[in-house]
């Protein structure tokens, strides 16, 4: 007998990895957990929390700074991770990865050491309607600073660059361009390519935030071209408190450092500190160790499940999202780009976010509600929050279905 093969089954064995995520089978208010959170961070799989265990039960130590051998293994553990994250980004040198915090303490060092530098009165820095807090504030931070201007490349009604807008805002006092390649509050997939070559044709810089592109598709710095790039680990399946930024090293020779301390010196008389070389002249104290080791973990897992695959699998997901949430009655869903991932935005008649969130969480579903760190997109789109189910290569159209059957419930109860 023929057996019939689910499509998703045929790129992606779902219920597979499913098992890697110990936090997925629980219950919840009663009912089976269904979490639609993953924008906001991601759950871990088992490798990831074991290589976290490993560390610190068997491995602890600081890096850089002594020579017996649980050092020697943390030292040896750390530096893979660079070259891991390197291969993921196919950055061309492992120098060019720094390890910072998250995705806005990438971007707050960029603003803060080349924007310190390289920006002055009247300079431009320019960036798009639809990006998250975390590329905007420190370009305004820096611009007050220095007294200089931020352009906004405005969006269209689906949530899309609006291109010749941001052909025309290009000029001779652009000093550098902060893009998002996916946005989270609308899930626009923004033509970072494109707009580098553009940006590049008149030698301007372009930093790209991909803290949510980066665990649902390949990104490669080289064939973008970027100079500059972020993504958080808690993002891609990592811990929290660990984070990269890339940057093309010709460009982080000639940045100063941000944060002073050990670790990112050569030497240091009272007189005149020698800084360290790349990277760790931008690496000042004791870093994340075990962030570290818990990213090189999550970076293997998605590698061997095949990035290619998992934004197939997704892309499968997303259109079946995409399709019932339309068939609600009263909802709208807020970015519809052409071009878009994993993030299904929406509002309800009058209902308010928030109220909608508390009855799906009684229903053992997890989405996010509220402004989402963006609040110019809220405003763009005249609403005051949004409801927001986003996916991750562990989501299943059941759940997208539990996911519709609580927003029934809330109609019985809000009328
Ligand atoms: N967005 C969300 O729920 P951090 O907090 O540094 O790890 O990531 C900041 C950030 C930067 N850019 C984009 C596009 C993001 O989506 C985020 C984080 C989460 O949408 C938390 S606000």
């Amino acid at each position: 007998m023929l057996e019939l093969i689910e499509p998703e089954a045929e790129v992606f064995n779902v219920w597979e990895v499913r098992k890697d995520f110990p936090i997925l089978s629980q219950i919840v208010n009663g009912k089976d957990l269904v979490y639609l959170d993953n924008a906001n961070t991601t759950q871990k799989p088992e490798c990831v929390i074991q290589a976290l265990d490993t560390y610190y039960r068997e491995y602890n130590s600081n890096i850089h700074r002594a020579t017996h051998t649980l050092s020697a293994r943390a030292d040896k553990a750390f530096d893979e991770g660079r070259k891991t994250v390197q291969h993921f980004l196919q950055a061309a040198r492992s120098e060019e990865i720094i390890f910072v915090r998250n995705a806005t303490e990438g971007i707050n060092l960029v603003a803060q050491t080349y924007g310190r530098k390289f920006i002055g009165e009247g300079d431009e820095i320019l960036i798009s309607a639809m990006e998250h807090h975390a590329n905007i504030v420190p370009w305004q931070i820096l611009c007050e600073e220095k007294g200089a201007i931020l352009k906004v490349i405005p969006i269209n009604d689906n949530g899309e660059i609006i291109y010749e807008e941001y052909l025309r805002l290009l000029g001779p006092r652009t000093k550098i361009v902060g893009i998002v390649q996916m946005s989270n509050a609308l899930g626009t997939i923004n033509p970072v390519k494109q707009m580098i070559a553009d940006a590049h044709q008149i030698g301007i810089p372009v930093l790209v935030d991909a803290a949510q592109s980066a665990y649902h598709m390949k990104v490669d710095v080289q064939d973008l071209d970027c100079d500059f790039l972020v993504f958080s680990g808690h993002k891609v399946y990592g811990p929290t408190g660990i984070g990269v930024l890339y940057g093309k090293r010709h460009l982080l020779e000639v940045m100063p450092p941000w944060m002073g301390g050990g670790d990112m010196i050569r030497s240091v008389t009272f007189e005149r500190t020698i800084f360290a070389e790349l990277p760790f002249k931008f690496e000042a104290g004791t870093p994340h160790i075990a962030g570290v080791i818990g990213l090189t973990a999550a970076i293997n897992y998605i590698t061997a499940l095949g990035l290619d695959k998992i934004a197939l699998y997704e892309a499968d997901l997303m259109e079946y999202g995409t399709n019932v949430l339309s068939q609600v009655p009263d909802l709208t869903i807020i970015g519809n780009a052409s071009e878009k991932a994993s993030v299904l935005s929406f509002v309800m008649r009058d209902v308010h976010p928030h109220d909608i969130g508390t009855v799906l969480d009684e229903e053992g579903i997890a989405v996010r509600t509220g402004q989402h760190c963006a609040h110019p997109v809220m405003q763009r789109f005249g609403v005051s929050a949004t409801v927001r189910a986003s996916l991750a290569c562990y989501n299943t159209k059941d759940e997208l279905d539990r996911l519709v059957d609580g927003l029934s419930k809330v109609y019985e109860i809000f009328g």
